[in-house]
């Protein structure tokens, strides 16, 4: 097989969500990490829209797009991550879309300037952890026994919600029965627990730091 080299920035969610399916499938490949406040001349050229992930496949294509990425590793490499049966795909996709929408009012909450912005984020982002409550039915995985592409693509949005939780506590986990058994599930396998630096949680915190959002207000002092 190519060499696959996925670019990468330490704390992006976009790009874990490809580390996990590597390391679940157990596919050989590259990280090189960027810094994305100071972008390097060759990823500004690779990159059509300036973000993370960028996945290298060889020398014959540079691929964009966390969705796309995870879709083509799929369609490459064994075992098949996505459903069968095209309806309850197409479900999933559905889905990985809307992981992606909590992803970025994840990041609106997380920086959100002052209190009342960051009471207005707050609501945004727990009505939508609401519907993922109810829309899914873990057991202990989204469709079932089965690890998919779509607990791939939520594992690194929930692994954040329970990190700032415990820090802290913003939502109550017992209005979230089911999104807390999925997080327990997902942070349960070495593909998720290896997809982040080991120093991932102060890392992340000392990101929100420097973002001196509202939320940073209720973090302890950093190192
Ligand atoms: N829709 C994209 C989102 C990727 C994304 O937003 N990546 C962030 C880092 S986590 C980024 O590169 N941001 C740089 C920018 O927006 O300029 C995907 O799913 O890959």
């Amino acid at each position: 097989m190519e060499q696959l080299e996925l670019v990468s920035f330490k704390l992006c969610p976009f790009v874990q969500r490809s580390v996990i399916t590597l390391l679940y499938k157990d596919v050989p490949f590259k990280l090189t990490y960027i810094d994305l406040a100071n972008r390097p001349e060759w990823f500004r050229r690779l990159s059509p829209l300036g973000k993370v992930p960028l996945l290298k496949v060889g020398e014959r294509a540079v691929l964009f797009e966390s969705a796309v990425i995870n879709e083509y590793l799929d369609e490459t490499t064994p075992p098949p991550l996505h459903p069968q049966d095209p309806l309850a795909r197409a479900i999933n996709r559905a889905w990985i879309e809307f992981g992606s929408a909590c992803l970025m009012d994840l990041y609106r909450f997380t920086t959100a300037a002052d209190a009342p912005a960051y009471e207005e984020q707050r609501q945004a982002l727990t009505d939508k952890m609401r519907r993922l409550e109810e829309g899914v039915a873990p057991a202990p995985y989204f469709n079932g026994p089965k690890f998919s592409l779509v607990d791939a693509a939520l594992a690194p949005l929930l692994m954040r919600l329970d990190l700032l939780n415990r820090t802290h506590q913003f939502f109550d986990p017992s209005e979230f029965p089911r999104l807390v058994a999925w997080t327990r599930a997902l942070t349960d396998l070495e593909a998720v627990r290896d997809s982040v630096v080991p120093d991932f949680a102060p890392l992340y915190l000392d990101f929100l730091r420097t973002r001196r959002g509202h939320f940073a207000t209720f973090l302890p002092a950093g190192t």
